[in-house]
């Protein structure tokens, strides 16, 4: 069986405890491999390495770094094939949507701060003939880059690219569930000769492994991506040495759906929103507000469409929704859909574990599945799920659609409908939200920011922003 060990130093290593966990193929529930169980001592490898490497990285010219960069996203894209059947049997997702979407979006994060590191400005004033300021950006040194298991080399690359682009060394931490891409992903390092001890993966538990990584005296900043819980575990062992943290952590986005929209366009695009990688993205529309003139239709049209969703072989083209990524998540949207039934929420499509043939009758799928009637302060509607999970409920007024969405404490992403634009960019301007999509979703422009408000986070990550925060800035002023 498969051993996906440590990457430290340019090396695979095995984990000094020699302990392993077992790591699951969601689609079967079988143990398809074994992860490295890494501890503190790893932990102190990992960083050792990264700030040995971290002078000569730091003075390598932003040109030579974009070329490294851009030498890692070619060599992974040559191997797209095999990253995307890796990330489909380590997390569930079908290797469709792995080879058209988060796969090609890793190869460009890479590609987008190979190019946007050299393209930085910084700013510089003149105090009338007095004198001259200006600002420049040095690496803060070891970052600690750690992701969550939805969308692991995409999220994991998106932290990786910008923070050695400024030049900085990286000890990455993915997530103990979907481990197999990252460990892959150290080939590609070796393949494109990055210098060793740049960039170092330790796999394991967040628990043990991401707490030592967090707690660490030489690391500099965090790049933290995953629920909100974990996120103040972050903050605190962060603390005590100053540590610059960004927290993407996680949403219970609404979709608000107004009498003129285009209603057909707005029901294909919320099945994606709804349902896409299981619901497992954290910018899904997991609350779908209707106008009440529209709300049945919208009921009965999107429950029937999504009871039409394949739920099934992660690896046939035909299937949309592939298994959740363990059996615990899996038992926990069913605890969530028990909830909903004795909140008097009305099931229109869904709820219950999907049931298949071997090898997948173990597998942990459940059907897509859209709920009515929950009062949006209900837990149902309130509470991150994190699956797939749809609530839908009615607005009578534009004011009304703007407390009910904001109502949560959380506030990543949302989405308006409407064909009147003038209305939508008020409401978008009204929203709790870091993102608003209107008349579409997950469309994406990685030179602006992303990331959550309230309880979804702080900081943002996304061209300038994340050059802002993988760097320290200083101000110098000349006299004249
Ligand atoms: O998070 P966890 P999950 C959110 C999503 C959901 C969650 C899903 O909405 O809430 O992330 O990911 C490590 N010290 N987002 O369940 O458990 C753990 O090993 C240090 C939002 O994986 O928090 C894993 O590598 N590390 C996001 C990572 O933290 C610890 C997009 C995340 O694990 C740790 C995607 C600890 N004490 C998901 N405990 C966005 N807003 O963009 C765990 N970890």
């Amino acid at each position: 069986m498969e051993k996906i060990l440590n990457f430290i130093d340019g090396k695979f290593v095995e984990p000094q405890s020699g302990e392993y966990l077992d790591n699951y193929n969601p689609a079967t529930g079988e143990v398809y491999s074994k992860v490295a169980k890494s501890n503190a001592t790893d932990v102190d490898m990992a960083v050792a390495a990264a700030k040995t490497a971290f002078p000569q990285w730091s003075a390598v010219t932003t040109e030579e770094r974009s070329q490294y960069l851009m030498r890692i996203a070619d060599v992974l894209e040559k191997s797209l094939k095999e990253f995307a059947l890796a990330e489909s049997i380590d997390q569930g997702k079908t290797v469709k949507l792995a080879l058209d979407f988060e796969i090609p979006r890793a190869v460009k994060n890479l590609r987008f701060f190979a190019t946007a590191v050299l393209h930085h400005e910084e700013r510089s004033t003149e105090i009338d003939g007095v004198a001259v300021n200006y600002t420049v950006r040095n690496p803060m040194g070891v970052a600690a880059l750690i992701s969550p298991w939805n969308l692991p080399l995409y999220l994991l690359t998106w932290k990786i690219a910008p923070a050695l682009a400024t030049g900085n060394t990286a000890v990455c931490k993915p997530s103990e569930m979907t481990p197999m891409t990252a460990f892959l992903l150290g080939r590609v390092l070796q393949e494109a000769e990055l210098p060793n001890g740049v960039c170092n993966i330790v796999q394991g538990l967040g628990s043990e492994a991401g707490d030592a990584l967090t707690k660490h005296d030489d690391v500099k900043l965090i790049s933290f991506t995953g629920g909100t819980a974990t996120a103040g575990a972050i903050m605190q062992n962060a603390a005590p040495t100053f540590k610059k943290l960004s927290l993407e952590l996680g949403g219970k986005n609404a979709s608000v759906v107004f009498a003129d929209a285009d209603l057909q366009e707005c029901l294909n695009t919320s099945l994606r929103a709804g349902f896409q990688n299981q619901g497992e993205i954290c910018t899904c529309s997991s609350r779908v507000f209707v106008e009440h003139s529209i709300y049945d239709e919208f009921c009965e049209k999107y429950a029937a469409a999504v009871s039409k969703l394949t739920v099934g072989d992660p690896s046939r083209r035909s299937t949309f929704m592939g298994p959740l990524v363990s059996k615990e998540h899996k038992e926990k949207m069913l605890s969530y859909i028990d909830i909903a039934r004795s909140d008097g929420g009305e099931i229109l499509s869904g709820g219950q574990a999907a049931s298949l043939d071997t090898p997948f009758s173990d597998g942990y799928f459940i059907e897509p599945t859209v709920i009515k009637g929950l009062d949006p302060k209900s837990k149902v509607m309130q509470e991150e799920i994190f699956g797939p999970i749809v609530c839908i409920a009615p607005f009578h007024s534009e004011s009304e659609a703007i407390e009910l969405a904001n109502e949560v404490k959380y506030g990543l992403a949302a989405t308006i409908w409407s064909e009147n634009i003038k209305r939508c960019h008020r409401i978008a301007k009204a929203l709790d939200a870091g993102t608003v999509w209107i008349n579409t979703w997950m469309l994406r422009d990685l030179r602006l920011p992303f990331g959550g408000m309230k309880a979804s986070g702080i900081g943002r990550e996304g061209g300038k922003d994340s050059i802002d925060f993988f760097t320290e800035v200083k101000n110098i002023c000349v006299k004249l």
